[in-house]
This record gives structure tokens, C-alpha cells and sequence, in this order.
């Protein structure tokens, strides 16, 4: 039996909750709470040392971080295939989830969330957030945090992020008008790697970054027509969260906006 640590509204569980849902899979949820930080007690630290979500448990067997489980599951459950057979488009599936790993999660996307929101998540619990921030492992990731939590849309890191969201949204873009889905004409793990992050920008009330784009616009429409949308996110949105998401979100969107346009 599969068993999965997650979180409702974590991106990278809800990727590996879409590709559950694609392979019809069965598991069973072990659900943490962040905000409370379940992640980071030592019993969890001893199945994902990073104290990050998600962790896949497939018997005694533990597989983390949420790209290497999308594989696994792939490999182990391969039908449907959402790898292309193909090793030249298979490349091409690894480079959009290698870029996840190097900077749009930790650098943009979480940067994004939580200057715009989740920072206020962190400060209204005093001490315990406090606590939450020193007992992030990744130095980087801690300090950056910090700086984030503290400062807002007005932290360095948030520009930046802003920015590589949009030659992210752009190489989407250029990727959709030669095929289909992201890698090639077949939906794959890239896909699948991928909706969360749209799926972000929405609850944050900033979609409107993919302005123009019209590949892009219509490849989240066919991703959120999928039945897997629905049991992966809509499913566990958190409406504390979601709400947050949308008043913060429209409160920066101005700011956004301009950075968007800043040389
Ligand atoms: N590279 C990891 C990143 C996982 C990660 O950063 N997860 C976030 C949620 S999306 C988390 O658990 N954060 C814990 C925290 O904020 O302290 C993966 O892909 O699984």
C-alpha cells in the first residue's frame, strides 16, 4: 500500500497527488501541518532529513522529494505511462523538472507565496514561527526565508523571483507552440510537475502573469479539465489559505506588475 506525507496546499505534494490521481493509484494520507511544524519533529526528520513534504512510503520502501517520486511511480506503476518512450523527449521532460529542483521552487515560487502571504502565517505565530524558520536544515533556504518573512514584496529575493516566474511563463510559451504539452505531443511528468505552480498563481490572484500568453493559458485550461485537478487540488485546498492568498495577492498585484516591467 502507498502512503504519502503531504500537506493540503504544499506544490510539491500536490504534484505527486496529480500523478496519483493520473495512475489511479490508491493511498493513504498522512497529512501534516506546516504552519504547526509536524515536519520538522525528529520521527519525520528520519524519513526526509530536509524536514520538507512530500515523503512516499511504498511498503517498507521510503522515497522524498517529490521529482525522484514521480519517476518511482512511473516506473513502478507505468500504466499509463507518463514518461515519453522516446529518450529524446524524455530529456526534455527532465529538463522542465530539474528547474523545478535548481530555482522556480525554493527561489521563485516559494518566494513569491510567501512574501506575498504565508509570511503573515509565520509572524501571527510568534515564537512558534520563529522557532519554525531556525529549524529549516538548508542554510540557504533559512536565511532566505528570514528575509522574505521580514520584509515582504520588498525583500531582494522577491524581485527576482518575479522576474525568473516570467522566463518561466515565456519558455512555457515557446515550448507549447512546438507541441502539444510541455515536453512533446504527449501529457508527461513535466505536465504534471508543472500544474501546481500555475494552480499557485491562481490562489494567489496574480494568474493574470500569464498575460498573452495564449499557449500558456490554454494548456492550464486542458490541465485543469483533467479529472486529476480536481482530486489533487481543488480537493484539499484549505480555504484559511486560499483566502489569505487571494487578499494578499491583490494587494501586491500593483507592485508585481511593475517589477514585471523593471529593467
Ligand atoms: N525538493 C523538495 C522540496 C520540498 C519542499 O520544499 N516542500 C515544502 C512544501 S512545498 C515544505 O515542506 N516546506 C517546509 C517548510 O516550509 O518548512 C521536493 O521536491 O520534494
Amino acid at each position: 500500500m502507498l502512503a504519502l506525507y503531504h500537506n493540503d496546499m504544499s506544490l510539491c505534494a500536490q504534484k505527486v497527488r496529480v500523478c496519483l490521481a493520473e495512475k489511479g493509484l490508491e493511498w493513504e494520507s498522512r497529512h501534516l501541518v506546516l504552519r504547526a511544524g509536524e515536519h520538522q519533529q525528529s520521527w519525520y526528520r528520519k524519513l526526509n532529513r530536509r524536514a520538507v513534504v512530500p515523503t512516499l512510503l511504498d511498503g517498507d520502501k521510503v522515497i522524498p522529494e517529490s521529482n525522484v517520486i514521480l519517476e518511482y511511480l512511473d516506473e513502478t506503476y507505468p500504466d499509463p505511462p507518463l514518461a515519453p518512450k522516446n529518450p529524446y523527449d524524455r530529456a526534455r521532460m527532465r529538463l522542465w523538472t530539474k528547474q523545478l529542483d535548481e530555482d522556480i521552487h525554493d527561489a521563485s515560487a516559494a518566494v513569491l507565496s510567501f512574501g506575498i502571504a504565508f509570511r503573515h502565517q509565520y509572524i501571527e505565530r510568534g515564537e512558534l514561527g520563529q522557532k519554525m524558520l531556525e529549524e529549516i536544515p538548508n542554510l540557504f533556504k533559512r536565511e532566505r526565508r528570514r528575509d522574505v518573512i521580514e520584509q515582504g514584496i520588498e525583500s531582494q529575493h522577491f524581485i527576482v523571483a518575479v522576474k525568473r516566474m516570467v522566463l518561466l511563463l515565456d519558455e512555457m510559451e515557446e515550448a507549447l507552440a512546438a507541441h502539444q504539452w510541455l515536453a512533446c505531443d504527449d501529457y508527461t511528468l513535466a505536465d504534471v510537475a508543472f500544474i501546481p505552480y500555475l494552480a499557485r498563481l491562481e490562489h494567489l490572484n496574480i494568474l493574470s502573469m500569464t498575460g498573452g500568453r495564449s499557449r500558456l493559458e490554454d494548456w492550464y485550461r486542458r490541465c485543469k479539465a483533467r479529472p486529476s485537478f480536481h482530486a489533487a487540488i481543488v480537493k484539499w485546498e484549505n480555504a484559511d489559505y486560499v483566502d489569505l492568498m487571494r487578499r494578499r495577492g491583490a494587494e501586491a498585484w500593483t507592485k508585481i506588475q511593475a517589477m514585471m516591467q523593471a529593467q
